[in-house]
């Protein structure tokens, strides 16, 4: 009779010493199998891991010569006794390896193909591949413990936020451009043939339209779509846990992340972080650190060193800070030590990014016993010079001092590029690091001088910040917004803001960034009208699933906790898309195209 494989007792990662004796109906894959004299001995795989079976030709012959047939990756049902294994044999590295299966019955559900790379836990196979045969690659264990967590991770945000009063709401996919700055992702209408929806790049519109609405505590997690270039931590489509909350503060809105994150570092990982976040305002996070997404877990700050720069005998100091520019510095402790062949790759790296060069002093302890500098750029400096630099940057012998000089956002593009590498070379950075950082204070707007025109650093209804009101005649450059960006070890994990609410100060805002009426009317108009019905003073933020779980599960990218994600080139090796359609979809759609596909 055949096995009742939807009767399992257990899954194979529950068979522990306490079944010992009992009969168990195990269904899986099989992920390995050995034969030793009369014996095959098969490790059974499931979702939850990994338990041994085993065959005996002496005692039951029939079991075994099923065995005997099967291969990797087959699908299998068993029932069998469990036993304790030989002692000797106790596989400690294995939650179930203290015992065994002797199975009596195995029924082979179906077979497989032997699969084009090996299914263990650690994989040199190119990514591609891997993609290509994901369904294979979940079977993986550290594929298979990241989307659990993912899903422990989404579930204890749902947990959390509903205990605080907010409810889940769906928002549209095929709906119109969405205020977050990339590019969209087009879907033509049949229906209405020429016009085309946008896939949302947020539910921001909606969300807002929400609070009109009177639904005060809204959350989702919801899928975004942005057609933007794609990086280790971004997708072409990736999830937010998006969040908007009426009659609040930005110190609201940051407590509700805040109290959510602890809540689930607590159940799914066991820590405890502690609240509130540390906050540092943009423009210190650009001055220290260089980036206004700072990985605080480790020091090697950025100082401002153009005045004693431009002091010393070294031209292209002078040149660059004549010509407008800054110097800055970074102190890397005990750095002298780095070897030439470490500088010379630094500074071919750093050429790479744009920069001419990397100036670099060591500070050693001189023959009166003061400390002075040698090597690279040391001649450029006299005592008075050296004297005020180890000052301004607090260096200490065996310290290294590296130098970036030219515009301030170049220096500050090298100098955090130089952090992160140097404090990753040199083993700085402390494991298992936690540090969550807000940065407030943002500007409202950037200038671009290419066009002369005034954007929204993040959209059109950020408010500013109160005390800076006045700036928004006077000068709106200087302006700061009610936004803050959640940053968690170096990572951006998520941004917000305070939502103007005032169709006066929205107008205002419009004027400076040039919006004529018809563009305004055009792009937002449906919010505009909302905004008139009565709209209470809100905010909100999104963060990043995907970059939420790739961090907290220790990966490197987020297509390692996103079950079928795109290759770099935005495909999807798995299914081939995007791909050609079929002429009658476009005629049906009113399109034509007018170049050939480019293979
Ligand atoms: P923002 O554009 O900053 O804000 O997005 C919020 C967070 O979403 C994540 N993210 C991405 N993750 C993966 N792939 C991408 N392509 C990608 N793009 C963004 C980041 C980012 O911090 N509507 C506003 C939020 C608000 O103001 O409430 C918004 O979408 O982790």
């Amino acid at each position: 009779m055949a096995l009742q494989y939807n009767r399992r007792t257990c899954y194979c990662g529950e068979v522990g010493t306490e079944r010992v004796g009992q009969t168990v109906l195990l269904a899986g894959w099989v992920a390995a199998r050995r034969a030793l004299g009369g014996l095959i001995f098969i490790d059974l795989r499931d979702r939850t891991g990994i338990v041994q079976l085993q065959f005996d030709s002496q005692t039951d012959p029939q079991a075994h010569e099923v065995a005997s047939r099967v291969r990797s990756e087959y699908c299998i049902v068993v029932r069998g006794e469990v036993a304790p294994r030989p002692p000797g044999l106790v596989n400690p590295r294995l939650p179930t390896g203290a015992v065994e299966v002797r199975v009596r019955e195995i029924e082979i559900l179906s077979t497989s193909k032997t699969p084009v790379f090996e299914l263990t836990d650690e994989i040199e196979t190119a990514e591609e591949t891997r993609l290509r045969y994901r369904y294979l690659d979940l079977r993986r264990r550290p594929m298979r413990e990241a989307l659990i967590m993912r899903h422990r991770i989404a579930k204890a945000i749902r947990d959390y936020l509903d205990a605080q009063g907010f409810i889940e709401i769906e928002t549209p996919f095929l709906t119109k451009s969405t205020p977050e700055g990339a590019r969209d992702f087009l879907v033509p209408s049949r229906i209405q043939p020429g016009s085309f929806y946008a896939l949302p790049q947020s539910p921001q519109l909606f969300k807002q339209l929400l609070m009109i609405g009177g639904f005060d505590k809204y959350m989702q997690i919801v899928r975004c779509f942005r057609d933007e270039d794609l990086r280790a931590d971004r997708q072409p489509e990736f999830t937010q846990l998006d969040l908007e909350m009426s009659f609040v503060q930005p110190e609201d809105v940051m407590a509700v992340v805040e109290g959510c994150l602890q809540h689930v570092l607590r159940t799914v990982l066991g820590l405890e972080v502690p609240a509130p976040f540390p906050r540092m305002s943009y423009r210190q996070a650009m001055a220290e650190y260089g980036t206004d997404r700072p990985d605080t877990r480790y020091d090697l700050r950025i100082r401002e060193v153009s005045a004693i720069a431009g002091r010393t005998e070294f031209a292209v100091f002078r040149e660059v800070l004549s010509a407008g520019g800054v110097v800055r510095a970074i102190r890397v402790p005990g750095g002298a030590s780095m070897t030439r062949r470490e500088t010379d790759t630094l500074t071919e790296e750093l050429r790479g990014i744009g920069a001419r060069g990397l100036p670099l002093v060591k500070v050693v302890v001189g023959q009166d016993g003061t400390l002075e500098f040698q090597g690279g750029i040391a001649k450029f400096f006299n005592p008075q010079t050296t004297a005020e630099m180890i000052a301004a940057t607090a260096a200490q012998s065996g310290d290294m001092l590296f130098f970036a000089a030219d515009s301030e956002p170049n220096v500050c593009k090298f100098l955090s590029w130089l952090r992160g590498v140097v404090a990753q070379r040199r083993g700085l950075i402390p494991a298992g690091g936690w540090d969550f950082l807000w940065v407030v204070d943002f500007p409202l707007f950037e200038y671009h001088p290419e066009d002369g025109r005034f954007y929204s650093v993040h959209h059109p209804f950020t408010a500013p910040l109160d005390e800076d009101l006045p700036l928004l005649s006077s000068d709106p450059g200087r302006c700061r917004a009610k936004a803050y960006d959640i940053v968690l070890n170096g990572i951006e994990l998520g941004g917000g803001s305070m939502r103007i609410h005032r169709s006066e100060m929205q107008e205002r805002v419009f004027e400076i960034l040039q919006l004529s009426p018809q563009e305004r009317q055009l792009k937002f108009g449906f919010l505009l009208e909302a905004l008139q019905y009565g709209p209470p003073p809100h905010g909100g933020i999104a963060l990043g699933l995907d970059r939420l779980v790739m961090l907290l599960s220790g990966r490197e990218s987020i297509r390692d906790v996103i079950p079928f994600p795109k290759t770099a080139r935005a495909i999807c090796p798995l299914t081939d898309a995007p791909s050609p359609v079929l002429p009658e979809q476009l005629s049906e759609l009113g399109l034509k195209l007018i170049e050939p596909r480019q293979s």
